[in-house]
């Protein structure tokens, strides 16, 4: 292992980076899941991921404004002309709080590499860019019915405060990404509390978008600006990013919407655990596809299968937790493997479909183990 204590300078976030919680990826942190071992159904704020397409701006609440605009409002075709809204309006409107799973659509990029031969461009993530929270907001359907929303509008994109993104010397502008009608109207929130706390810098501070069961990048951070459309509106970030490139996909890419089926071992990576003794090893499984329905664990190099017993608690929620017991039979290296199955009956394959830039990786994890 590398990890030293990183230099604050050395990275875009606010908020302490406790190696023992987060590690650094490109300068993004990835939550480690060895602390995740017996924590609760969310995790805690100081171990949730943090991706940052530059860095985590420092909002003044006292100025800071929600902007909606756009030719799907009644009088407000234009920037100059938004209706605005400020904290403290969102905060008199009624709140809601509900537990969303939040994901990148890259996480699980680096088993592209090591486990097929695949290496693509971007964070290598290992399996820890996804977090459950509890996040508290006002729903977005209710913001925008008071900012005079039509029938007409399609389409709603809301921008970050952010600096603005360049990358190979172009600059892509704010870091924004459409969301349909339908969805925006369903269960998007304006979130400003994360985990009952006034949500943090590092996860958009003042206030973020939060879109149930879609990869991360829709959820919006320090969002400013909302643009409603009564024609479809596009970004880089459902043109150029988050689309599924390379053989085998459509030649202008498949948009990726929702996280596929993934699994994680609540152990440190290369564990070292003692032979003959029985352990209990736990874990989490989730999918975009709805709730989880069974985890098969492989403690033989995926010779043999049995069932994870599944933490009742956890019945039709974002994520699923697991326990299993094992006996390490004799010293030696092993990889230990889960393998999810949703309410779809989609499980995870040995290898997932690769593609140009490395995402929704949803193939079986050989996390190796070294028994002593
Ligand atoms: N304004 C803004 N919003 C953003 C991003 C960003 O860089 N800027 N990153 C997105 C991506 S790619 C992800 S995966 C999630 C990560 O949310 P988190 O940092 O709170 O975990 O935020 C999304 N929202
Ligand atoms: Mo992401």
């Amino acid at each position: 292992m590398t990890l030293s204590l990183p230099s604050r300078a050395a990275t875009t976030i606010a908020k302490p980076l406790s190696p023992r919680l987060l590690t650094l990826r490109d300068g993004n942190a990835e939550m480690r899941w060895e602390a995740m071992a017996s924590q609760g159904f969310t995790v805690p704020t100081d171990r949730f991921f943090v991706r940052n397409h530059t860095r985590s701006p420092l909002l003044d609440v006292d100025t800071w404004r929600l902007r909606l605009f756009g030719t799907g409002l009644r009088g407000a075709p234009s920037r100059n002309d938004a209706v605005e809204f400020d904290y403290g309006d969102l905060r008199a409107m009624p709140a809601e709080e509900t537990a969303v799973l939040l994901e990148c659509a890259g996480n699980g990029r680096r088993f592209f590499a090591s486990q097929q031969t695949h290496p693509t461009p971007g964070a290598p993530w290992g399996l820890g860019a996804v977090g459950v929270a509890r996040w508290r907001g006002v729903r977005l359907s209710t913001v925008l019915r008071h900012a005079g929303l039509t029938d007409d509008a399609v389409d709603v994109q809301p921008e970050g405060l952010d600096p603005d993104f360049v990358t190979g010397g172009v600059n892509l502008g704010r870091v924004r990404r459409p969301i349909p009608i339908a969805k925006a109207l369903d269960d998007v929130l304006l979130a400003y509390e994360m985990n009952g706390e006034t949500l943090p810098v590092d996860h958009g501070f003042p206030v973020r978008v939060v879109v149930p069961g879609w990869i991360g990048v829709a959820s919006i951070k320090w969002v400013g600006p909302i643009e409603v459309s009564a024609t479809p509106l596009s970004s880089a970030w459902n043109t150029r990013f988050y689309r599924m490139f390379g053989p085998g996909h459509p030649v202008d890419g498949r948009l990726v919407t929702t996280p596929v089926v993934k699994s994680a071992f609540e152990l440190p990576w290369d564990v070292r655990v003692p032979s003959g003794e029985q352990l209990m090893i736990a874990g989490r499984s989730w999918s975009g596809n709805g709730p989880i329905r069974a985890v098969d664990i492989s403690t033989d190099d995926g010779v043999t299968w049995q069932p994870a017993d599944l933490h009742p608690d956890d019945e039709g929620g974002v994520w699923q937790r697991w326990t299993t017991l094992w006996r390490p039979p004799r010293p030696g290296r092993f990889t230990v493997r889960a393998r999810a199955t949703d309410v779809t009956g989609t499980s995870q394959p040995g290898r997932a479909r690769p593609n140009a830039l490395g995402y929704l990786f949803d193939g079986v994890v050989r996390h190796p183990v070294t028994v002593y």
